[in-house]
């Protein structure tokens, strides 16, 4: 079975990974069948296949079934430079070991990393039993193999560098549970129910683009083999977040025409504006959380070892300071009656740094929806919440903000929740949407159908056969 793991990581020459591997894998199928996509295991969808890291390695469309999927191991093309280039270590050549000191902070990333790529299989596993068409089932999919590939691209780090430890944390790695109150798994985001497709888009636009983030800072790495890991996984967060946004910007569409011909999206199991907009706030919010704080001594220390650099780290017209001692971050916060400006040092504030970039390109999905809005001259709009609004972790935690930012207080924040967070009506409206549509060519009537299709095949294709 290993022979046919697509790989450029000479596999075939490197029989102490193969046994790792031969271990780890009757385990890694077991916990795919039990928590992968439930119901769908037998039949044949049309996926595609990364076989290698060049262009041509990517357009490999075929049916196949999830279970024989061939979930592969790649690193991106070697770097430009050679060399670290921010923290304390700038001008050392990389890493392609683990250096001792750094072990434990480099495991902890990986293990953080890599526990979130079964979660997200384990949250969605449902969803294929109510999905709006035929390519939609197909993208879900692909998504959920493209995230067990991810599983294995970090287990392959743990059973490359991190000896007997990385061996049991790769079988933690299939014990943890999404949810579950004893083995829960390692982020909150990813212990939270994803129980329709409305949740599925705006997971994949907010929580999948933490993942583009997070990978995007660990591809700086002075840890060669994570650097040029986590670059070759961000090829493939492109297409989760394109489900996303099209998803939500397909609902969008739906709900604005019957508005404009003067219907209640409701009555014909469409989904009204405000619900979308407290969707996205309760994943967006969720997903500012994964950021961690934004003053971090974590974060300072993976800083200044060269293990995960700011976004887009090594663009020196971004950042002409790659040593980031001298300079502070201003967060703005009410505190005690009044708006202060809390000055963090700024290699502290590395998580608040790559929050920022975030943001930014949340705001332009944002903006790509609303123009669907303008299109069918609607005065609507979606909002992005505040980054102070709703937060569990760092240094909004436990404080009273509106949606917008502005300081409240619990008891207005009470009465207000209802209007920005979905409600158990929401949840059931949304639900009572979700008919599974699986004729080729039809589509559900709470969302309108996808531009075109992939893999060359057009929108009425068969992309799943039933067995
Ligand atoms: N939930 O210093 P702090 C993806 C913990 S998504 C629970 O503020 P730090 C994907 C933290 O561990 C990308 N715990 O934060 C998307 C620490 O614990 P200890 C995933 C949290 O450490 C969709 C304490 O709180 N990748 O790939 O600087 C589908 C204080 O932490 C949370 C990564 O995250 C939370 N939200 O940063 C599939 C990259 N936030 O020390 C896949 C690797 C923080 O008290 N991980 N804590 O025990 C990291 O870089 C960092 O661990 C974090 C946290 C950014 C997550
Ligand atoms: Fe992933
Ligand atoms: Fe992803």
């Amino acid at each position: 079975m290993l022979d046919s793991i697509p790989n450029n990581v000479n596999l075939e020459n490197n029989p102490k990974l193969q046994r790792a591997l031969q271990r780890w894998n009757p385990n890694f199928l077991d916990w795919w069948r039990e928590m992968g996509p439930g119901g769908f295991q037998e039949d044949r969808i049309y996926l595609r296949t990364a076989i290698g890291v060049g262009q041509g390695g990517w357009a490999n469309y075929d049916y196949v079934t999830m279970p024989e999927y061939r979930w592969g191991i790649f690193l991106a093309n070697p770097r430009q430079g050679e060399t670290i280039h921010f923290g304390d270590h700038v001008g050392v050549p990389y890493w392609d070991q683990v250096p001792g000191e750094h072990r434990k902070d480099l495991r902890r990333l990986v293990v953080t990393q890599g526990d979130t790529e079964p979660a997200s299989v384990e949250q969605q596993r449902l969803l294929g039993q109510c999905a709006p068409s035929l390519l939609d089932l197909r993208n879900l999919f692909q998504v959920n193999v493209e995230e067990a590939r991810h599983l294995w691209a970090m287990v392959y780090l743990l059973h490359s560098y991190f000896g007997v430890d990385g061996r049991d944390e790769a079988e933690e790695m299939l014990e943890r549970r999404s949810g579950h109150p004893d083995r829960p798994r390692i982020l909150d985001a990813f212990n939270k129910p994803i129980s329709d497709w409305l949740a599925l888009f705006c997971f994949t636009t907010f929580t999948d683009r933490d993942g583009k983030y997070q990978l995007a800072s660990l591809a700086e790495s002075g840890f060669d083999p994570l650097a040029r890991t986590t670059q070759f996984m961000l090829m493939e967060e492109a297409f989760h977040m394109a489900v996303g946004e099209t998803g939500i910007a397909r609902v969008i569409k739906r709900t604005a025409e019957l508005m404009r011909e003067g219907k209640d999206p409701e009555s014909v199991g469409a989904i009204p504006l405000p619900v979308v907009q407290r969707y996205v706030n309760e994943w967006a919010t969720a997903s500012y959380d994964l950021f961690g704080s934004e003053d971090s001594s974590n974060a300072a220390a993976f800083f200044a070892a060269g293990l995960k650099g700011r976004y887009q780290e090594s663009d020196n017209s971004r950042y002409p300071d790659h040593v980031a001692l001298d300079d502070v971050f201003e967060a703005k916060i009410f505190e005690e009656g009044s708006w202060t400006t809390r000055q963090i040092p700024l290699r502290r504030a590395m998580n608040a740094c790559l929050l920022d970039a975030y943001v930014a390109d949340c705001k332009r999905v944002l903006e790509r929806w609303n123009a669907v809005l303008k299109e069918h001259e609607l005065s609507e709009r979606i909002t992005l919440p505040s980054v102070r609004f709703g937060r569990h972790m760092g240094i909004y935690s436990g404080q009273c903000y509106d949606i917008e930012g502005n300081p409240s207080d619990e008891q207005t924040l009470q009465s207000r929740m209802v209007d920005w967070l979905p409600s158990q009506a929401d949840y059931d409206l949304v639900k009572r949407s979700m008919v599974p549509v699986y004729e080729p060519g039809k589509i559900a009537n709470w969302i309108a159908p996808q531009a075109k299709g992939v893999g060359g095949q057009e929108l009425d294709f068969e992309y799943v056969q039933f067995h």
